[in-house]
C-alpha cells in the first residue's frame, strides 16, 4: 500500500513540535473530508491555540475565529449556508475555558455542526499553563505543584457534559497515540461528518492528544502519559448517539 499525501492538506511544512498530536489529528479530518468529496463546501475555523495555523495546512476554506468564539461563528455560518459542511477545531483552552459559554449554548441548541475538540490537558500555545482538562496531580506553569482539587477544582469532563443536553447527536472521545486509536478516532470523525450531511445536528469528537513540549517528557514518554494517565481520567468511548446509528 502505497502511503499518499492527502488531497485537502497543504505541501507546508508542520510548525508543531516533535510528537505533537495536532498533525495526527489534521491528517485524520482532511482525510475524512477528502473521502466524503466535500473539500469544495466545508468551511473549518481555527483556534487561537497551537493550531491558529490550521489555514496553512487545510485546503478549503477556514476562517480564525477569535478564542474561544468558534461555534458562535460555526453556528452563523451554518445558517446563512446550510449547504455548507462546517467544522470546528478547539483546543481544550479554547472549547471548554475561554469558550464555555459557546459551546454549551451551541451543542444545547443542536446546531448542526462537527466539533473537535483536542484535549491535550494544558494551555499548548502561550507555554503550558492549567487548562480546565489539566489532570489532579498534572503540574503546569500556573500549578507547579501539581493541580489540587480543592483549590482549582477536578477536571472539566466534556464529554460527559454535554451529553446532558437534549440538543445533542454525537459524542465520542477517542485517542492518536496508538495505530488502534488512530484508527478509531478516524471513525468517529467520519461520523462527525456524515451526521452533519444527514442534518442531524450537533456532534463533538474528543481526541486525547500529546503536548510533549509542554509535558516536558520526550515524545515516547508523551504516548504513555495518554495511555496510562489520560485515559483513566478520560474514558474513551461514546457518550451519546442520539440516533443510534
Ligand atoms: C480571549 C483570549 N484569551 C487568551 C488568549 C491567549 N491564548 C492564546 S492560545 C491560548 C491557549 C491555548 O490552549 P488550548 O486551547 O488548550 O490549545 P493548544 O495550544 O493546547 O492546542 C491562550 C490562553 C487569547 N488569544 N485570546
Ligand atoms: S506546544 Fe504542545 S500542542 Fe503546541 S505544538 Fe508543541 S506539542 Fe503540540
Amino acid at each position: 500500500m502505497e502511503f499518499k499525501k492527502t488531497k485537502v492538506l497543504k505541501d507546508n511544512p508542520t510548525h508543531y513540535c516533535p510528537g505533537c498530536g495536532h498533525g495526527i489529528v489534521h491528517r485524520l479530518v482532511a482525510e475524512c473530508i477528502d473521502e466524503l468529496g466535500i473539500r469544495e463546501r466545508t468551511i473549518g475555523t481555527a483556534p487561537v491555540g497551537c493550531a491558529v495555523l490550521l489555514y496553512n495546512y487545510f485546503d478549503c476554506d477556514i476562517i480564525e475565529c477569535s478564542h474561544g468564539r468558534s461555534p458562535a461563528t460555526a453556528t452563523g455560518i451554518k445558517r446563512v449556508h446550510p449547504d455548507k459542511i462546517v467544522f470546528t477545531y478547539q483546543g481544550d483552552g479554547d472549547l471548554a475555558a475561554i469558550g464555555t459559554a459557546e459551546t454549551i449554548h451551541a451543542a444545547n441548541r443542536g446546531e448542526n455542526i462537527t466539533v473537535i475538540f483536542v484535549n491535550n490537558a494544558i494551555y499548548g500555545m502561550t507555554g503550558g499553563q492549567m487548562a480546565p482538562t489539566t489532570m489532579i496531580g498534572q503540574k503546569s506553569t500556573t500549578s507547579p505543584r501539581g493541580r489540587g482539587e480543592n483549590h482549582e477544582g477536578p477536571p472539566i469532563k466534556v464529554c460527559e457534559l454535554l451529553s446532558k443536553l437534549d440538543g445533542v447527536e454525537y459524542l465520542e472521545r477517542v485517542a492518536v497515540n496508538s495505530a488502534k486509536d488512530v484508527r478509531r478516532a478516524k471513525k468517529a470523525i467520519r461520523k462527525g461528518f456524515t451526521n452533519q450531511l444527514g442534518d442531524k445536528g450537533f456532534s463533538l469528537i474528543e481526541v486525547l492528544s500529546m503536548c510533549p513540549t509542554d509535558w516536558k517528557i520526550k515524545p515516547a514518554e508523551a504516548v504513555n502519559f495518554v495511555e496510562e494517565d489520560m485515559k483513566k481520567v478520560f474514558p474513551l468511548g461514546v457518550y451519546k448517539n442520539r440516533s443510534g446509528d
